[in-house]
Formats: structure tokens, sequence, C-alpha cells
């Protein structure tokens, strides 16, 4: 199982390349890899296993993070309307956003960041994501809210690109332009 020995940290080059495409039908090695991240979300939202194994917990996780510079991602959690996401996704891709952008009023954080970086991080609000889940089906996700966020942060990932790269340097509370709190 996949422990937080695994996940490298701000500094290590992967976080700042361009993954590559995973060629379709998905290798088993692939397909083996994408189900050990989704399970190390699920282990890592249970306060057992969690606490047994060390666990920062976690709603998301791109391949990236485990040394894998591979367009694969992972997420496993419930939105603010109690609707339930549990998806592994093999080369998503952002085809459609909204002009409005949201934002955590709380922030983010990274599980490859070992530190708390203070301010918004604005967001579209509302995204349409391609890609193809575990069972090899293409599938379409028109998102807004918390599970856009989520996404977009995990999308980042397999672009280089990380969560405080988008906080206002000057004034990182500051209200972003066109802007809704997802959370509010
Ligand atoms: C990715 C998220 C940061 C902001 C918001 C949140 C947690 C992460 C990073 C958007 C995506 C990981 C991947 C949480 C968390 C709420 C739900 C259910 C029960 C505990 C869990 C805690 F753990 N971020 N951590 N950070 N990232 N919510 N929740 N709760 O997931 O670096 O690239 O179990
Ligand atoms: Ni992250």
């Amino acid at each position: 199982m996949l422990t937080m020995e695994d996940i490298v940290r701000e500094g290590h080059p992967v976080l700042r390349e361009v993954a590559n495409e995973v060629p379709l039908p998905p290798s088993e090695e692939d397909q083996k890899t994408l189900e050990n991240m989704l399970q190390f979300i699920k282990n890592s939202q249970d306060d057992q296993i969690a606490e047994e194994y060390n666990l920062r917990p976690g709603v998301g996780l791109a391949a990236p993070q485990i040394n894998v510079s591979k367009r694969m991602l992972a997420v496993h959690f419930v939105d603010f309307d109690d609707k339930q996401y549990s998806y592994g996704l093999i080369n998503p891709k952002i085809v459609s956003h909204s002009v409005e952008k949201t934002y955590l009023t709380s922030g983010e954080g990274c599980l490859s960041v070992d530190r708390d970086v203070p301010g918004y991080v604005p967001r579209y609000a509302r995204i349409t994501v391609k890609g193809t889940d575990l069972d090899g089906n293409e599938v379409k996700l028109r998102l807004r809210g918390f599970a856009a966020i989520v996404f977009q942060h995990e999308i980042d990932h397999l672009n280089g690109i990380m969560f405080y790269d988008h906080i206002n340097k000057d004034n990182p509370f500051k209200e972003p332009e066109n802007a809704t709190p997802a959370d509010e």
C-alpha cells in the first residue's frame, strides 16, 4: 500500500514537470498504480488506518506526487451537497470552464507541501472534465464548487503547477475578482 514515504515533497523536480499522456488501454502497471492511488485516499480518510500508518488525510492525489510523471489522478470525497465523488482518471482534460471563479475561504493545502501557505486560491467556479476511468469508460464530468476545486488542484499537478502559484503574492486574502466562495 502507498504511504507518506511514497509522496514526494516540494523541491522534487517531478512536481514542476508536465506529465506524459498515458497510452490507452492502460498497462497493468498503470492500472495498478491508479488503483493504489485511489486506495491511498480512501485509507487516509479512515481514522484507524490513517493513524496506524500515519497518513495525512486527503481528498485527491496526482501521479506526479508519487514520482510517476503520468497524467493520472484519483479523487474520493463528498461535496457540500453530499454528492459522493470517487474516481481514478487517466488523461483528464478540462474541456470548458466558466469565467466566474471560486475559492475555499480556508485556503488549500497539499500532501507534497509540509507547511501552511495561507491565502485564497482562485479557481474556475464550473468546469467540464473529460477522461478515462478505471473501468476504461470515457467520462464527461460537469463540476462546480468544491468538486471543481479538487479536480483543478489535481490537474494542476499534471502540469507542474502548485496551489500557491495562484495566491496573490502582495495580498494573499484579497477577494479574487468575479469570484464566489465555495464553502460559504
Ligand atoms: C488536495 C485538496 C486541497 C484543496 C480540502 C481538503 C484535505 C488534500 C489535497 C483541494 C484539493 C491533497 C492532492 C482534506 C480534506 C475533508 C474531507 C473526509 C473525512 C478527512 C477528510 C479531510 F483531507 N483537503 N487534504 N488535502 N493534494 N479536505 N478533508 N474529510 O486532499 O495535495 O494533490 O476524512
Ligand atoms: Ni496537491
